[in-house]
């Protein structure tokens, strides 16, 4: 099967999408996403501009001789922007292999190892008592785990709570939003929200925790240690990960499961904190870690060291970065949970799925693939706009991690 044509797709069906379409000559086409946040274009040029000349004519069913000759031939390795090329050529190919052989992707690999893939919503509040309704929400929809974030006391543009109640999207057009961080408020109210949300809750739900990168080690250690008593399925990205010797100090302090890697790109990355044992849940998702072919190799490290899988899932990637990460997490054996934020209505427009939920699970469904088509005509009433993310600042000022 020879690749004849490869281009991307760029469209914003309520945010900004990067979608690379592969085309053979046996009439086949498959999909990647080639989304990052904020940074959208670059991607696409990497693409347009380098990658995708180099693909035609090449056998598609090469899938692991194309990675290494797009990874070791660039000389230029790791970073988030080739690593997310080439995750969107790594995909399109799966995809087009589990259409050549019509068989779901699950399947090639290894094969369906559970009923469906647990998710956990998102539940945004302004305030402690909005986030608990959220949550309650989801619950009633059958969620068996939820992720809380709220305005709390002194802290009232926190990160992780935006417009509606369904998702929060934080890109924002022409210049980036500002929101303020302050350690203190922040550690004293987040176990406020948690003590709330245990007596409103209960125990049957799994609850979790995204402190976003914005804590210093003993910080985020003494935020673990004050979340203990209320059983926190994670506490994500408790510090700025780039030091990950920090972790150890975290480590040593608290029993709080820690997930960690959604901005992680490679193995390299993710080694030592696996190695150490100094996480509990592996963040990186298929986009933007090399694809289906390079996060099966963390997973696998991840396996030797009791660390599971859990995907990054904002809708800030599109739907069939959540189709490949289905089939990825419906296949390996040491999965943990996964992230459903719901993408919007126009979103779906564009992108037709074929996973569904029920249970507190998504399911994938066994058509050929990856189960996601993208209707090209629909994607042209949504053009590009320029995003960004938004930035934090300390009370004071001071730029500070958002
Ligand atoms: C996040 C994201 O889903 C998460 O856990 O931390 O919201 C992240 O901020 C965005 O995906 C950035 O693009
Ligand atoms: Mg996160």
């Amino acid at each position: 099967m020879r690749i004849t044509d490869a281009r991307t797709l760029v469209c914003s069906p309520g945010r900004n999408f990067v979608t690379l379409l592969i085309e053979t000559d046996r009439g086949l086409r498959g999909y990647g996403d080639a989304t990052l946040n904020g940074r959208e274009l670059a991607v696409a040029s990497y693409l347009d501009d380098h990658v995708l000349p180099l693909l035609i004519g090449r056998d598609a069913t090469e899938i692991e001789d194309i990675w290494h000759s797009l990874y070791k031939g660039a000389y230029w390795r790791r970073g988030p922007v080739t690593m997310t090329a080439i995750g969107a050529v790594d995909v399109a190919l799966w995809d087009l292999k589990g259409k050549l052989l019509d068989t779901p992707v699950y399947n090639l690999l290894g094969g369906r190892a559970r009923r469906g893939v647990t998710v956990y919503g998102h539940a945004n509040g302004s305030t402690i008592d909005g986030a608990i309704a959220a949550a309650r929400g989801y619950i009633d929809m059958g969620y068996r785990a939820v992720r809380l974030q709220s305005g709390l006391p002194g802290l009232e543009q926190p990160y992780g709570v935006g417009r509606g109640d369904l998702y929060y999207e934080p890109a924002a057009p022409d210049h980036p939003i500002e929101e303020t961080f302050e350690p203190g408020p922040y550690l004293r109210g987040v176990p406020q929200l948690f003590e709330r949300a245990r007596a409103e809750l209960g125990w049957e739900v799994e609850l979790l925790h995204d402190a976003h990168h914005r804590l210093t080690p003993r910080e985020a250690a003494q935020l673990g240690k004050a979340l203990e008593p209320y059983q926190l399925f994670w506490l994500e990205d408790p510090v700025p990960a780039e030091a990950q010797e920090s972790l150890r100090l975290v480590r040593h302090h608290t029993v709080t499961p820690i997930a960690i890697g959604e901005v992680f790109n490679t193995i390299q990355d993710a080694h030592q904190l696996i190695g150490e044992q100094l996480l509990d849940y592996i963040r990186t998702t298929v986009a933007h870690a090399g694809g289906l072919t390079h996060l099966q190799r963390i997973a696998h490290l991840a396996e030797l060291y009791h660390v599971r899988t859990a995907c990054h899932g904002p809708t800030d990637l599109s739907p069939v970065n959540l189709g490949a990460a289905l089939h990825f997490q419906t296949a390996v054996h040491n999965f943990g949970l996964q992230e459903y934020m719901r993408h919007p209505e126009e979103a779906h427009e564009v992108f037709r799925v074929g996973y569904w939920l029920e249970e507190g699970m998504l399911h994938v469904s066994d058509s050929p693939g990856l189960g996601v088509e993208v209707d090209e005509e629909r994607a042209a009433d949504f053009p590009y706009q320029r995003a960004y993310l938004p930035v934090a600042r300390r009370w004071d000022g001071t730029v500070h991690s958002w």
